[in-house]
């Protein structure tokens, strides 16, 4: 038996994959310590991806990037990812998925700040449990269906 040709194509699928592994971590620095494209706050880094996903998606892609859909912790963080990122309706790490009408952040756990629109959260035909940004006006607050197709912001858990 010859096995020169199974082995020579493990190889290139082995090497396409380290290559395509290669490409998605080299990701340059900005003069911010963010990576490219992402805008610095405090001691985090903050990326817009104009993708729609579901809520789901976002944070599993977030994750791959190594943070989280972004975890809003106060009035000051809102308002300037407001002023950031102006997209209507875009995801946020707040959910009331397992216990209704108790928001928290999925990646921290604690209760989320609450800077709800007006009429929100409704729990809309009882099937609203993620939130989205930039609803009914600039930093406003909506619950929505976490399956929706929606943009989404990264949030790093260090500095870069
Ligand atoms: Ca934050
Ligand atoms: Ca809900
Ligand atoms: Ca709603």
């Amino acid at each position: 038996m010859n096995f020169s040709i199974p082995l020579v194509l493990l190889l290139c699928i082995l090497a396409t994959a380290a290559e395509a592994l290669g490409t998605r971590l080299t990701i340059r620095e900005s003069s911010s310590g963010c990576k490219a494209g992402w805008k610095k706050y405090q001691n985090h880094c903050y990326a817009f991806f104009d993708q729609n996903v579901n809520w789901f998606q976002g944070q599993m892609y977030c994750n791959e990037l190594g943070g989280t859909l972004v975890n809003i912790e106060n009035f000051e963080e809102n308002a300037w990812i407001a002023t950031q990122f102006t997209q209507n309706s875009i995801w946020i790490d707040a959910t009331d998925i397992g216990n209704e009408g108790v928001w928290r952040s999925f990646s921290t756990c604690q209760p989320t700040l609450n800077n709800w629109s007006a009429g929100n959260p409704n729990n809309w035909r009882g099937s609203q449990n993620c939130a989205t940004i930039n609803y009914g006006g600039p930093g406003m607050w909506d619950d929505d269906n976490c399956f929706k197709n929606r943009p989404f912001i990264c949030e790093s858990l260090g500095n870069a």
